[in-house]
């Protein structure tokens, strides 16, 4: 299975140094010799090899290694640095157990058992649509600005990020650096998709001046009230405040992202997200992927019990319900919904939550 890290010693220093939120260059962690790496000003220094090898839980770990060659060459990385910080960080065990838990081993029940349901429970609650109107009280200006800049209403933001964290409530207490490296160099599964968000995260770091090992977040690397990745963070994260920084932990600067995001990804205006149907269609696979002429889906047994607008195709959505399924015609801004979480409970979840906040809101005018 998996390796033990020993060196017990010096793995207490370690760990006793970067328990306080720090720069990482700070003059305790220098190695004692002067470096002969010299940074950004020569990067063809770069490939020199360290004053000492890499220690900690990733000592003699091959990945690790290779993931530090490509931050030197291609991004320019003190490699002396570098190695500083992953000595300082930590492999989680825990981390590769939660992710093989979510290892897609699903296979298809014979009949409806309630999945829906159960899931639904656990975000559609009175207490937290009450958070979320306090939320949407607290931010309104900000959720009327999101929707003015980029289309995307208040409900789906807040429905984002109230199954997200709860608005803030749950935004993850694992070290970033932590999770990423754990996932890159010790779960070789996932290890190009994390290794990339890795290399992602130190160079925000870099770039927004934070120190890596201070930002906390989930097992998985998400961050902030709306659990950015760290490349959905390059990509789609904005300074909705003003204050020249872009801040996931800033709720404001969190709006602005979300609806972002959900702009980029192609959110339409003023079109519904999924109308609800009679009838059942169990003939048909169903899933957001899929993609019928809305003619086949009535042809099925299906009826919409809403305007389906101009839309001439839906994807079959089946909500099991625990003696039945309820089928809805899912359509592109459903779909755009998964591009945040590629589920169709979890978008499923996003838009009732957004929209029991918005009823209970205007319910207590
Ligand atoms: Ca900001």
């Amino acid at each position: 299975m998996r390796r033990v890290a020993f060196a017990l010693p010096l793995l207490v220093l370690i760990s006793a140094c970067s328990s306080k939120p720090a720069p990482v260059l700070q003059p305790a962690q220098k190695p004692k010799q002067p470096t002969l790496i010299t940074p950004s000003a020569h990067p063809a220094f770069g490939s020199v090899q360290p004053i000492t090898p890499l220690r900690g839980d990733f000592a003699g770990n091959v990945s690790a290694q290779r993931f530090i060659d490509r931050m030197v060459s291609q991004h320019d990385f003190n490699r002396q640095h570098l190695q500083d910080l992953l000595a300082q960080t930590r492999e989680l065990d825990w981390v590769i157990r939660l992710m093989d838990r979510q290892a897609p081993t699903y296979t298809k029940p014979s009949g409806p058992n309630g999945a829906w349901l159960r899931y639904r429970k656990k975000f559609i609650t009175p207490g937290n649509v009450r958070n979320g109107v306090l939320f949407w009280d607290q931010y309104e200006v900000d959720l009327q600005r999101a929707f003015q800049t980029y289309g995307v209403p208040p409900e789906i933001i807040v429905g984002i990020i109230g199954v997200e964290t709860r608005w803030g409530r749950v935004m993850g207490k694992t070290r970033i650096i932590d999770a990423l490296a754990t996932l890159s160099f010790s779960y070789p599964r996932r290890a190009e998709f994390f290794s990339g968000e890795l290399e992602q995260f130190l160079l925000q770091a870099r770039k927004e001046g934070n120190d890596p090992l201070a930002l906390r977040g989930s097992y998985a690397g998400a961050m902030g009230y709306g659990q950015f990745m760290p490349s959905s963070f390059t990509q789609y994260a904005v300074d909705f405040d003003g204050d020249g920084q872009r801040d996931l932990w800033n709720p404001r600067d969190a709006i602005g992202s979300v609806a972002n995001y959900f702009k980029q990804h192609g959110w339409i205006t003023g079109d519904t997200v999924a109308v609800r149907a009679t009838g059942q269609a169990r003939s048909l696979e169903d899933g957001f992927k899929t993609q019928y002429p809305i003619s086949v889906l009535n042809a099925a047994g299906l009826r919409p019990q809403g305007s389906l607008g101009n839309h001439q195709s839906a994807s079959l959505l089946r909500l099991d319900m625990g003696n039945t399924y309820q089928y809805w015609y899912g359509l592109p801004n459903f779909y755009v919904i998964t591009r945040y979480n590629h589920s169709t409970h979890y978008a499923m979840a996003v838009w009732e939550l957004g929209r029991a906040v918005q009823s209970q809101r205007h319910s207590s005018r």
